[in-house]
């Protein structure tokens, strides 16, 4: 057997908060229900989409009766990226499965979605969740990225269940995860499979969330964990006052991560993509902001700092994302031909060649590290893994060129020397904070509440995350009301809103007032490792951004 940490051996013994409703009858709850449900937008469309399912009212659950109800089996998939929390969400489905009755039965599928189709699955017993219970990581079954979509895959899936007497299976996945757990759902009721499908709304990138769902499970810990990292590396900036640090933050489109480390850890410049593409600001703009901090700071004897760089950053620069558009359809079209060049200049050219003359123009004005990055291989949905550009890089070495160009004009007196760091993976599988803890294990209980009271078509909501957790308020949001009509690989189809950064909101807001002066005082705050023990003030803490959504 391994050795576990100490830490761990702790926080086995942890007990996580749960909602006041969880109380009486565990799962076993009163389900009120709201008025009909419209989809975010192209409310016909997807009506259209979803006959079955669409509509939905919103669920609320209040303290129940005591029944007697009967045995439940529930399969449990993870899909995508880990993030912290996920070993709980499954402690919560178990513990509260066991509670409704002893004999019901939760079953793993194994490598993600691939699992329920490929029938590869473990019967989670108490040992093994015992073994896992408020730890980090997404071992216990694993994840993985296909993406259940066809017919085929579905017919699939309903035999396997059926053969395993599953009642219903949980997704925990992000957006498309999470869509995709509504088709499955429409498609089972459209058969008449009576196999329940709910969806729990987890990743770190924080963009699955609206109006309903408050927050998805894992950004707290890892913005937690990031924002620690940075206050180390800041600090470590103004006691040697002679590197610039670049930073890029994982957060595949949206750059809530990057926003809550900068309220978190108040660096001299944290970019915020989504501000990018509303101003339609240039590379080159961006490039000119950044050395005028790094030149305003020298002015001041300051020559270190600390930048934030979304990950998804390169992807909001207007100019860059034509180019990246070009570049997936060419790849699509011109794989075979693309595949058989073997050298990176015969690649370049072949590209270079069949790009349109802006986007070439651009394509060639990049280093030849980064092109390369751009042409390499494309993630399940066609798109360029963002998470491998070294966008970082990139940015630093197009400052340094500015500031050279401004010392040879006399312009910069300073002296620049960078480091560059990429946070990412070394968030996704850190031990839950309290929080996360809390709300995973909520939302793993709420989801069997949910399988108890026969929905299917519905994520767990668990909300008011900035009250205490007694007084979180648990139910049920259908997930066609989340859903909007979107353009895929040419195809309107219906989707899961991903969540931006709202440039009106309160967090923006709060960052945007105070980042002049932090680009040229020196106000880091050092937010320190996550505590998992302690006063509740510190222990319990939320997210700046939950904080300042919900007032
Ligand atoms: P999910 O949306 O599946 O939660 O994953 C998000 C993420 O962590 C992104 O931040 C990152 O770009 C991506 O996963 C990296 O993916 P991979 O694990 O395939 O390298």
């Amino acid at each position: 057997m391994s050795t576990i940490s100490t830490l761990q051996q702790e926080r086995f013994s942890y007990r996580p908060k749960l909602p006041a409703v969880y109380s009486a009858h565990g799962p076993v709850v009163s389900v009120q229900e709201g008025a009909r449900t419209t989809a975010l937008a192209d409310e016909a469309a997807i009506a259209r989409s979803f006959p079955q399912t669409y509509g939905r009212p919103m669920l609320t659950f209040a303290v129940g009766q005591r029944r007697t109800v009967n045995p439940l089996r529930v399969g449990v998939i993870l899909s995508g990226g880990q993030a912290p929390g996920g070993h709980n969400v499954i402690a919560g489905l178990f513990d509260g499965l066991k509670a409704v009755h002893p004999e019901s039965e939760l079953i793993g599928f194994l490598g993600g979605p691939s699992g329920l189709t490929d029938n590869k699955f473990r019967v989670l017993d108490q040992a093994i969740i015992d073994a896992f219970r408020n730890t980090g990581g997404f071992d216990l079954i694993g994840s993985g990225r296909t993406k259940l979509e066809k017919n085929e895959q579905f017919d699939k899936a309903a035999a396997n269940c059926k053969a395993l007497k599953i009642d219903a299976v949980v997704i925990i996945g992000g957006d498309d995860s999470n869509t995709n757990a509504g088709v499955l759902a429409e498609y089972f009721e459209a058969q008449k499979i009576p196999i329940r499908v709910i969806g729990c709304p987890k990743t770190i990138d924080g963009d699955l969330k609206n109006e309903q769902i408050e927050i998805s499970f894992g950004f707290d810990t890892a913005t937690k964990l990031y924002s620690e990292l940075i206050g180390n590396i800041a600090r470590d900036a103004n006691s040697a006052k002679k590197y610039w640090h670049f930073i890029k933050l994982m957060g595949r489109s949206a750059s809530h991560v990057t926003l809550e480390c900068a309220l978190q850890t108040h660096p001299n410049v944290a970019l915020i993509s989504e501000e990018v593409a509303e101003k339609k600001q240039t590379l080159r703009s961006i490039v000119t902001h950044v050395a005028g901090v790094v030149r305003d700071r020298a002015a001041q004897k300051r020559n270190f700092g600390v930048v934030l760089v979304p990950e998804g950053l390169i992807e909001f620069i207007p100019e860059i994302k034509l180019l990246i558009g070009e570049l997936n359809d060419l790849l699509a079209v011109h794989e075979a031909a693309f595949n058989a060049l073997t050298t990176s200049d015969d690649r370049l050219q072949f590209v270079s060649s069949k790009l349109t003359a802006g986007s070439a123009q651009v394509f060639n004005t990049l280093p030849g590290t980064i092109k390369l990055q751009l042409l390499a291989d494309r993630d399940s949905h066609g798109q360029v893994q963002v998470s491998r550009i070294e966008t970082e890089k990139l940015l630093l070495d197009l400052v340094n060129d500015q500031l050279r160009e401004w010392a040879a004009e006399g312009k910069y007196p300073g002296s620049f020397s960078a480091q560059t760091h990429f946070l990412g993976y070394e968030g996704r599988c850190a031990a839950p904070s309290n929080f996360d803890a809390d709300y995973c294990y909520s939302l793993g209980y709420t989801a069997v509440a949910l399988v108890l009271a026969g929905k299917t078509g519905y994520m767990a909501s668990v909300r008011q995350l900035c009250r205490p957790a007694s007084e979180w308020v648990a139910g049920g949001v259908p997930l066609t009301m989340m859903m909007n009509i979107e353009r895929r690989k040419g195809k309107d189809v219906p989707v899961i809103r991903k969540c931006l950064v709202d440039l009106n909101g309160k967090p923006f807001k709060t960052f945007a007032a105070a980042r002049a002066r932090w680009a040229l005082e020196t106000e880091y705050v050092y937010p320190g490792p996550i505590q998992y023990f302690g006063p509740s003030s510190v222990a319990d803490a939320v997210t700046c951004t939950l904080g300042l959504e919900q007032g």
